[in-house]
């Protein structure tokens, strides 16, 4: 295919977010470009793996807390997830509370409507209704739902991958969207040592390394890239000023290339940042929960204090104090 028939089909907004985060001189490039189909696989296979501790805690605390989650929210409602569901968390609440109506609202209209028809055949009498919207964005829900007792499902600790100021911003725009009276289940991976966050994202059998480089592969095969990928190593870091694990991208050498006809020059040791994974305690949880214009209500934790489930209520707007 030529060039121009390529980047006709690319997506115009991950082009523009590459061309922007390579230009440096701090490179970046936002951690949802991530989720190409092989990306996606990739995930899948983290979820699984020794050292990924945040997946399989949270689906045990899920199952532990089902009994006061029903007592907390009652049935007949409707969820709102916002990413397409997890094939083991979504059923373990969808069961737990018994809603009417299933929303899962994803930018990816394919995977969100696979996803909804596995679901739909697990749960034949729940009314799916998959929306393709960019949830970072307040939306306007489909108006054949109950407008009383909507929760939302924010799962996986995504709200890691949000700066502050962002994860704030995106807390609001769920506020708007779900409304007044509105609940929201949401997971929060919680600060511990470095000797158990960075193994996580760097596990012995490769599958984050790849998971990391995929990116590049993917820049390369759709916006027309020769970027050398065997120039780039898997690098994670410990903030601790940021309560964070980073992931980047670092070179090995001096290299040339060029995406979508625009070149770039990289040195050695050069890096592109390509997440941010967020850790919280209590009480920065909490806050960032208030920030965004939500009231915790209950905090259901492992017994290792390891990942937490906040149920939260939308806070009533108030101008004073
Ligand atoms: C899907 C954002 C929760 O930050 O732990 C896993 C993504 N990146 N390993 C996370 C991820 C590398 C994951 N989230």
């Amino acid at each position: 295919m030529s060039e121009t028939a390529l980047l006709s089909r690319a997506d115009p907004q991950f082009l523009a977010d590459v061309l922007e985060g390579l230009r440096g001189p701090r490179r970046a490039i936002p951690a949802r470009w991530f989720y190409d189909e092989r990306g996606s696989t990739l995930f899948d296979e983290i979820t699984r793996l020794p050292e990924y501790y945040p997946t399989r805690n949270e689906t045990a605390l899920l199952k532990n807390c089902k009994d006061a989650l029903a007592e907390q929210i009652a049935s007949g409602g409707a969820v709102i997830e916002f990413g397409a569901g997890s094939a083991t968390k979504t059923p373990l609440l969808l069961e737990a509370i018994d809603p009417e109506f299933y929303v899962p609202v994803d930018i990816s209209g394919d995977y969100l409507r696979n996803s909804a028809t596995v679901l739909q055949s697990r749960f034949p009498d729940l009314n799916i209704i998959p929306v393709e919207a960019d949830f970072t964005q307040t939306m306007v829900l489909p108006d054949n739902i109950a407008y009383t007792n909507i929760l939302g499902f924010f799962p996986g600790s995504t709200i890691g991958n949000f700066v502050p100021r962002s994860g704030v911003d995106l807390l609001r725009h769920m506020r708007a969207t779900l409304g007044e009276g509105a609940k929201l289940l949401i997971g929060f991976d919680r600060i511990k040592s470095a000797d158990v966050l960075v193994p996580a994202y760097d596990d012995a059998a490769g599958v984050t390394a790849a998971f990391n480089l995929n990116l590049l592969h993917r820049i390369n095969r759709e916006l027309g890239g020769d970027i050398p990928v065997d120039a780039f190593l898997h690098q994670i870091v410990w903030n601790d000023l940021e309560a964070r694990v980073e992931m980047h991208l670092r070179c090995n050498r001096d290299i040339r290339f060029s995406v979508a006809g625009v070149d770039f020059s990289f040195d050695e040791g050069d890096s592109i940042h390509t997440e941010n994974s967020h850790k919280y305690d209590l009480r920065s949880l909490r806050l960032l929960l208030r920030s965004g214009c939500w009231t915790p209500v209950a905090e259901y934790s492992d017994p290792e204090d390891w990942f937490t489930l906040v149920l939260a209520e939308a806070a009533p707007i108030q101008t004073a104090p």
